[in-house]
């Protein structure tokens, strides 16, 4: 039964040449004005169009504790764990 609805569907996709519009427009999104360009019912980022835009990829995570000799207060600044509070850097 599933392979019967599979196939079926299969044939109304591989048939249905008009369920896209082709037209003249040349619809593309622009990833960061808050509209849906293409008209594709997906906004800006959440289009796939823009997945490889710079302005829909995330700031990379930026480490969250210092590498050695950098500075920090507290051995909790630190990678480590350890901070050399007289020189103000990580161990
Ligand atoms: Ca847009
Ligand atoms: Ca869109």
């Amino acid at each position: 039964m599933t392979a019967g609805f599979v196939g079926e569907w299969g044939n109304v996709s591989v048939g249905q040449d008009g369920g896209q519009d082709c037209g003249s427009e040349p619809l593309f999104e622009i990833c960061d004005n808050s509209l849906d360009d293409d008209g594709d019912g997906l906004t800006d980022c959440d289009d796939g169009d823009c997945a490889d835009s710079s302005v829909c990829q995330e700031d990379p995570p930026t480490p969250s504790c210092a590498l050695k000799k950098e500075a920090c207060s507290t051995g909790d600044d630190c990678c480590s764990g350890r901070c050399n509070t007289s020189k103000g850097a990580c161990l």
